[in-house]
């Protein structure tokens, strides 16, 4: 995945040598078709994307918001004057200004993202609202390695990864998502992690098939990107976004529904749809607090505290490089 950065594409001629063309032909060449879902975030999912986290349905970003502002003087307290904060898919960096408040003597805030819209946008912002911080942007993939400015690399670093993304990953990846992480972070690194937890399917599905629409546009605008960058001829009217709930795996699934039989055309290729045909699009996986710390231990990590709301929704873990 780490050849991901730089996704945006000068003309359909391009297209071939793009570093994501590869990853989508691989993707929808498989018996149940997929997509990676770090293809949402274009200038257009990342702005969707916000819209989710305002919907009544979705509870993740203001159960976690809620969460960090009660965590985030003890956050504080365990980390360093002088430390560096890397977040991890920063996107707006709204919860980012929670931990920002309380932590005054940061040394540099250090957000990676692979939206270059999102990135931009928040670091002005950022930079706007705490003059004095140092903001270091990197427009990229987090599973690459961590590289900070000469200066900095002696620093004390703290991880950021809010959301819920590691969700995004199948347990095995998010292992060694967060092994790369405990590395990056180096000794004496901490990590700021939030996790979704499971819950009851009448809750979990609304969330990712809310009343208005907003994620079926999102999960449908992965569509209207292979358009435009990779000249793919999906019609949009021809697909339909579905949430499934995968009890065995514990994940939410988005899918994207074949409306009839069509065949596709991308690069040079025809990709066949039967009627009610998907293309898997994204797990959001949904954890109990045990089997997360389970999963962050086997990565190195050792789990010092965990926060959670009164219903239970939502987990934000301090986890520390394991001794
Ligand atoms: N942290 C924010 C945004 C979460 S949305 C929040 O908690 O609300 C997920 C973010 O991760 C998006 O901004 C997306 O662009 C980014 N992202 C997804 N996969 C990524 C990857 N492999 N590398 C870097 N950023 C990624
Ligand atoms: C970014 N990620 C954790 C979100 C989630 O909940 O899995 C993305 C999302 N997909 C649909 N709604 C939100």
């Amino acid at each position: 995945m780490s050849q991901i950065a730089e996704q945006k594409l000068g003309s359909v001629q391009d297209a071939a040598t793009s570093p994501i063309a590869q990853i989508v032909l691989d993707g929808l060449s498989r018996p149940q078709k997929t997509l990676p879902s770090f293809l949402f975030y274009d200038a257009r999912g990342s702005d969707l994307f916000e819209e989710i986290t305002r919907l009544p349905e979705y509870y993740p970003t203001r159960t976690e918001a809620a969460i960090l502002v009660e965590a985030a003087p003890q956050i504080a307290a365990h980390t360093p004057p002088g430390a560096v904060l890397v977040e991890y898919g920063s996107g707006s960096s709204r919860k980012t200004e929670i931990l920002l408040d309380a932590l005054p003597n940061l040394a540099a805030y250090a957000p990676i993202d692979v939206s270059q819209s999102a990135l931009a946008e928040a670091s002005a912002r950022l930079g706007r609202r705490f003059p004095t911080l140092r903001v270091i942007p990197t427009l990229g993939d987090f599973s690459a390695p961590l590289i900070l400015p000469a200066g900095l690399s002696r620093r004390p670093r703290t991880g950021f990864f809010p959301g819920s993304t590691i969700g995004n990953f199948a347990p095995a990846e998010a292992a060694a998502l967060l092994t790369h992480m405990a590395q990056g972070l180096g000794h004496g690194g901490k990590l700021i992690i939030g996790v979704d937890l499971l819950k009851d399917v009448s809750v979990l599905i609304p969330a990712y098939d809310d009343a208005s629409g907003v994620t079926a546009a999102f999960n449908l605008n992965i569509l209207a990107r292979l358009n435009r960058e990779l000249g793919a001829d999906f019609d949009l009217q021809s697909f339909r976004h579905e949430a499934r709930f995968n009890a065995a795996e514990g994940r939410i699934e988005m899918h994207l529904v074949s409306r009839h039989r069509q065949k596709i055309a991308l690069l040079g290729c025809l990709f066949p749809f039967e009627a009610g045909e998907s293309i898997h699009t994204e797990n959001s996986y949904k954890y109990s607090i045990a089997q997360f710390k389970a999963l962050a231990e086997l990565a190195g990590w050792s789990c010092q505290r965990v926060w959670t709301d009164e219903g239970d929704l939502f987990s934000v873990h301090e986890l520390h490089r394991g001794v």
